[in-house]
């Protein structure tokens, strides 16, 4: 096997603290309110609550089971969520919580010889596990929920060293070990991605603390084998699309599983978005872990399939309300479908993309689903959610409270409690920031330790202060990420050359010695921004930009017409309450009417109403989308019937770009 291939690692989850600042309050909000929201509604779900499930199993009962299949798959993601925040900011109370789930949990699993664990296929159909018998894997979700154990016991483990939920995760994965593989085991792949790479990360873990083998087999009698664990992870890489001898059913799962042909010959995303972003994330991983570089390329194709044909504006994928899943290629209508978990899935894949390759456009990516896919999932009070994030609304969406499938306050938990790990990288001979947020960070390099700590005020405002400390000094590189939405940026008062930048970081290569303070000024212009002229939807149209976030005009503040006509004044930029104290971005319409746009993340916060993120543009006078919305023309098809040539010079590789008639 080859080696390890990531230009950049990750720092130690416990090692990044955030410091104040937009998302500190958010994360405070999170812990101390969704959080207990979240375990709440779970608890109290069909009234018997999600853990009945466990208790049922556990005294052998059968016939009944409350919620869907992936239920045990939630809990288990909302306590990685959980121990993530803990191990930053223990709780005891929340501590409490996962003892009192895990030993639920442990009880269920323990009355099966073999060490597997899903209630709903124990309670419902126990003689189908991963749809034999005919049974169905799409509808079981038995590899997703041990996936999803798995890494709650590994987030636990890190965040406490406590080994109990581990031990379940590992009694879990080596029953999968045995069982799925190559003959005699049973061919038998994932239907809902996840544990592809949850079994890389377990593989890590036990790679990386070598003792641990130890203390689990000492405490529990239990072997861990960290090849075994990537060893399935790859067999899972190398078995889609490899219908031959599947052992489950469905014995094919076409595009809707990613299970239309082996992942090396893929080239497009395709099928249930959650399902493909996780695969595609698993993909990386195995990529980075086994060092080949079959699962690199095609993970690469695959993003650039996405990031320029598949990407709506606010980061978020999944166009079709149909099945989930991704539409065709420039396929981007403003009422898609853009799960909060395709957002969040995208945001893990784009972390781990940016480990293999280094480039600050997965981080863009990142960022900006981060900030204007999931975010807004989550409503002001921190306690209703949405679940699909269109792009315009007709007045009649609202947040729900809770929701018959709650995938996504999970995997909303998650990426938050995995914030922190992705404001820094290590590598390229030092530190690089990767996302401007308050925070402290001391990195362990070759020769020495080096402190980054970071102040900023964004999304308002573009002040950004660095300090660097070392206590002996230290030659290192230390690379800040400059993001594309920067505007002019001045360091320490002069101006940055783009030029100068190395894929997307302004690199300092020094000794660092005592403190040195670095200053940046971001310009944070308010920007429109057009879509590629493929887009159908957004022909003629314009979306309003400003810092890291996407902005949408609300019917509250627009009440004659939020899908307005804008013509060429400069835009605005004010402060204003909306709900929070947030900067709003005004103007005159080409009929002379004023209007206002808020963040996208806060629409809905103010009731119910009509809400448009792409607004129509004038240009030279001439209104190009028409009332309804048709394009009239430059749509590709509608370009040669009209005999017209579509303009596509200047968009290599762009899906959006500054509208060319702003200023
Ligand atoms: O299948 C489990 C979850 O339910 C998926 O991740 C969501 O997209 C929803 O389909
Ligand atoms: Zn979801």
């Amino acid at each position: 096997m080859a080696d390890r291939k990531a230009v950049f690692s990750r720092p130690n989850h416990q090692d990044v603290k955030i410091t104040g600042g937009f998302w500190g309050e958010k994360l405070q909000q999170i812990h101390t309110v969704t959080v207990w929201d979240v375990l709440d509604k779970f608890e109290h779900d069909h009234e018997e609550g999600i853990m009945k499930n466990f208790e049922w199993v556990s005294q052998g009962q059968r016939g009944q089971h409350i919620g869907p299949p992936w239920y045990d798959g939630l809990i288990c993601e909302v306590i990685r969520g959980i121990s993530d925040i803990i191990a930053l900011s223990y709780d005891q109370k929340l501590d409490e919580k996962i003892e009192y789930y895990t030993s639920m949990i442990e009880k269920a699993q323990d009355v099966d010889p073999d060490g597997f664990l899903d209630t709903y296929t124990t309670l419902m159909c126990l003689d189908q596990r991963f749809g034999q018998n005919g049974g169905s894997l799409i509808w079981q979700h038995n590899l997703y929920n041990m996936g999803c154990l798995t890494e709650a016991g590994i987030h636990y483990y890190r965040a406490t060293k406590k080994t109990r939920l581990l031990k379940c995760a590992v009694k879990a994965a080596n029953y999968l070990c045995r069982t799925i593989g190559p003959e005699p085991r049973k061919n038998i792949v994932p239907a809902h991605s996840l544990p592809e790479e949850a079994m890389v990360k377990l593989c890590c873990l036990f790679r990386e603390d070598e003792k641990l083998a130890d203390r689990m087999y000492e405490e529990y009698g239990i072997k861990a084998a960290a090849d075994d664990y990537l060893a399935l992870a790859k067999f899972w890489m190398d078995h889609r699309g490899v219908h031959h001898n599947r052992a489950s059913m469905p014995k094919y799962m076409g595009e809707y599983s990613q299970d239309h042909c082996p992942v090396t010959e893929q080239s497009e995303a395709v099928g249930h978005a959650v399902r493909a972003a996780l695969m595609y994330t698993g993909l990386t991983a195995v990529g980075i872990e086994t060092g080949e570089d079959k699962y690199l390329d095609a993970a690469k194709r695959i993003w650039d399939n996405v990031e320029l044909t598949k990407l709506h504006i606010s980061g978020g994928i999944g166009a079709v309300h149909n099945e989930e899943r991704f539409g065709y290629q420039y396929d981007l209508p403003n009422d898609a479908y853009l799960e909060t978990c395709a957002g969040v899935a995208l945001a893990f894949w784009a972390g781990e993309m940016h480990r293999a390759f280094g480039d600050r456009k997965y981080i863009d990516v990142l960022e900006c689903a981060l900030y204007n896919n999931v975010l807004p999932s989550l409503a002001a009070d921190g306690t209703h959610y949405f679940y699909e994030n269109p792009l315009i609304s007709d007045g009649s969406i609202e947040r729900w409270n809770w929701h018959a499938c709650p995938c996504c306050p999970p995997m909303f938990l998650k990426l938050m409690g995995s914030l922190p790990d992705y404001i820094y990288s290590v590598g390229k001979g030092g530190v690089y920031i990767n996302l401007p947020i308050s925070s402290c960070y001391t990195a362990s390099l070759e020769g020495g330790e080096l402190t980054i700590s970071q102040e900023e005020s964004l999304p308002w405002e573009g002040i950004w202060k660095i300090t660097v400390s070392a206590e002996k000094a230290l030659t290192a590189a230390l690379g800040i990420r400059i993001p594309p939405w920067a505007g002019k940026v001045l360091v320490n008062g002069e101006s940055l050359d783009p030029n100068q930048l190395e894929q997307g970081y302004f690199v300092l290569t020094q000794t660092w010695s005592g403190k040195t303070e670095i200053s940046i000024e971001m310009e944070l212009p308010a920007i429109k921004v057009e879509a590629h002229p493929y887009v159908d939807a957004d022909i003629g149209r314009v979306a309003l930009w400003r810092g890291p976030l996407l902005y949408c005009l609300e019917e509250i503040d627009n009440p004659l017409e939020t899908d307005v006509v804008l013509g060429d004044d400069p835009l605005a930029v004010e402060d204003a309450q909306v709900v929070t104290q947030a900067k709003v971005i005004s103007g005159k319409t080409l009929s002379g009417e004023r209007f206002c746009a808020v963040p996208y993340y806060l629409w809905n916060n103010r009731g119910k109403g009509k809400m448009n993120v792409w607004v129509r543009q004038a240009e030279n006078g001439v209104v190009i989308a028409n009332q309804s919305g048709e394009t009239q023309v430059y749509a590709a098809h509608a370009a040669a019937a009209n005999q017209k040539k579509l303009r596509l010079d200047g968009w290599e590789n762009k899906l959006y770009r500054a509208y060319r008639g702003s200023k």
